[in-house]
């Protein structure tokens, strides 16, 4: 057994949140030694190298003893269920919250500005990226970060003179977050993604629910009552793709699309209650579920007084994030889409609906990959009635497969890039060839991105033999 020095903080997981958290602590001058499960992590030497007195143990965390420990911080992909950390369940540190706590614990003790914090199984990103892009629009000093990408501890040195910290926080952060207490919050949507780590769609959505401890307003889809406070917070307010209905005095209006005629004719406008925003079409994110996506961006926005002129403009000019529905190239009349990010079965499925009117019949999917436990059956539907093949690669194709049957053509191939072959030899003028995977791609990739640059890089070569 190796012990955790009395009063020394035990950091798990030496990835990105894990390195941020070791910054921070070090800033703070609390002593901390680190564990990662892994034999040899990667980046460990140069580590050590630059923390010759901080201890680090790697291998497994039942090899621990943690009782003396400070406080337990864990990375998001560790389980706090898992062996070695499932005895802290119910402990309390002196600091009087659970021993075990995550990354955006910590950011909260820390953070001197109002918090603007996202959730949900898909959108976080889009979302939070347009929320923080219309802060800094309307002239805010708005740091921007969680899941996203830059570690939310980071953000404390990176912009000291913040005013506004917008946070994407996935499931896995908010588990580990005893009282997040934002100023806004949003649970946009609830579909399966997750389900190795948190059992069933129950305990996702629990973990998810966290966002609303000490918050004092949240946004939540009128359409997807899993997203609703089980503890509401003072002001609460809905979005919907629907026109808004029709509330009571004492409740705030709804965000919605509803058709309205400013004398350029009847179209879809963006509104809040009966007050029109603007129209659906200017939103230049293509698809409904996009629209969803603004007006949860415009609620927040509201609530923290920034302008509507400002959202506006950032609704009219955002293209979208890489790997989220990108249209990498159109060659030879096929359309080549990267919906890299589309990582479980939700996000599929909005991607289809997104393109559904541009589609007729001529879709070709690329998926698969790491399924985390879900069912693939919703897919059946939309493919059958879109899809001409599905191409299915990576450790679930074989379920995948299963699922699809009957419904779609379908073709099983290793990897990502023997279904771009199958898709060379496929498309025809008129289809689109869309990798949204509906998994994980932790079996053949490092991570999301890296699925979609390869996608991204087979592209470019088709499009420049195609046209040498
Ligand atoms: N580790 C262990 N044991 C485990 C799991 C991990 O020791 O059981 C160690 C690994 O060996 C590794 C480190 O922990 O050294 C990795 O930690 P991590 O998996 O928590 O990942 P980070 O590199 O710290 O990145 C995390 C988020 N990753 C996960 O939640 C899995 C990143 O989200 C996030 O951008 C980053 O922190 C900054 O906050 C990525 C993600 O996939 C994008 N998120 C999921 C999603 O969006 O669906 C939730
Ligand atoms: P997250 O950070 O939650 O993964 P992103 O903004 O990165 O969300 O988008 C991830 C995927 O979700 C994309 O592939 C996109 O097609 C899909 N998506 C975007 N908006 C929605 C929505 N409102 N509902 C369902 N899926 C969506």
């Amino acid at each position: 057994m190796v012990k955790v020095p009395n009063g020394v903080t035990l950091v798990v997981g030496l990835g990105v949140s894990g390195r941020a958290i070791c910054r921070h602590l070090e800033r703070q001058g609390q002593p901390f030694m680190v564990a990662d499960t892994r034999a040899a992590p990667p980046g460990l030497d140069d580590f050590r190298a630059a923390h010759p007195n901080v201890a680090v143990h790697c291998g497994p965390l039942t090899e621990l003893e943690m009782s003396g420990a400070r406080e337990v911080v864990v990375s998001p992909g560790v389980d706090p269920r898992s062996p070695g950390l499932d005895a802290l369940a119910g402990r309390i540190s002196a600091s009087g919250e659970p021993l075990l706590i995550g990354e955006i614990a910590l950011f909260v003790r820390a953070a001197r500005a109002p918090i603007a914090a996202v959730t949900g199984a898909n959108a976080k990103s889009t979302v939070t990226t347009l929320l923080g892009e219309m802060a800094a629009e309307a002239g805010r000093r708005v740091a921007v970060g969680g899941n996203l990408g830059t570690p939310a501890l980071d953000l404390l040195t990176e912009r000291p003179d913040a005013e506004l910290f917008v946070l994407e926080l996935s499931s896995f952060q908010l588990e580990t977050t005893p009282r997040l207490g934002a100023e806004s919050v949003a649970f946009l949507n609830l579909s399966e993604d997750h389900l190795d780590r948190h059992g069933d769609l129950a305990g996702y959505r629990a973990a998810k629910q966290a966002i609303f401890r000490g918050a004092r307003h949240a946004v939540v889809n009128a359409e997807d009552p899993a997203t609703w406070p089980d503890v509401p917070p003072p002001a609460l307010e809905r979005f919907t793709t629907a026109a808004p209905a029709l509330v009571s005095e004492h409740e705030p209006a709804e965000w919605g699309i509803a058709i309205h005629d400013d004398g350029a004719g009847p179209c879809d406008w963006l509104m809040h209650g009966e007050t029109a925003l603007m129209p659906a079409a200017a939103v230049r994110l293509p698809g409904r579920h996009n629209q969803a996506n603004a007006l949860a961006a415009l609620a927040m926005g509201h609530r923290l007084g920034l302008g509507f002129p400002a959202m506006r403009r950032v609704l009219e000019r955002f293209s979208g994030l890489p790997h989220r529905g990108e249209l990498v190239a159109e060659f030879g009349g096929v359309r080549w889409i990267n919906d890299s990010k589309g990582t479980n079965v939700g996000a599929t499925l909005a991607a289809i609906a997104g393109l559904g009117p541009t589609l007729d019949g001529r879709l070709i999917l690329l998926a698969g990959g790491e399924g985390k436990g879900a069912d693939f059956a919703p897919l059946a539907a939309p493919l059958a009635r879109h899809a001409r093949e599905a191409v299915l690669f990576g450790r679930d194709a074989e379920r995948l497969a299963a699922a699809l049957d009957g419904a779609v053509a379908l073709t099983r191939v290793d990897d990502l890039a023997a279904a771009m072959a199958r898709a060379v030899e496929l498309a025809e003028p008129g289809d689109c060839v869309l990798l949204s995977p509906a998994c994980a791609s932790l079996d053949q990739f490092p991570n999301y991105q890296a699925r979609g640059e390869a996608f991204r890089a087979a592209v470019q070569r088709l499009a420049e033999e195609g046209t040498t």
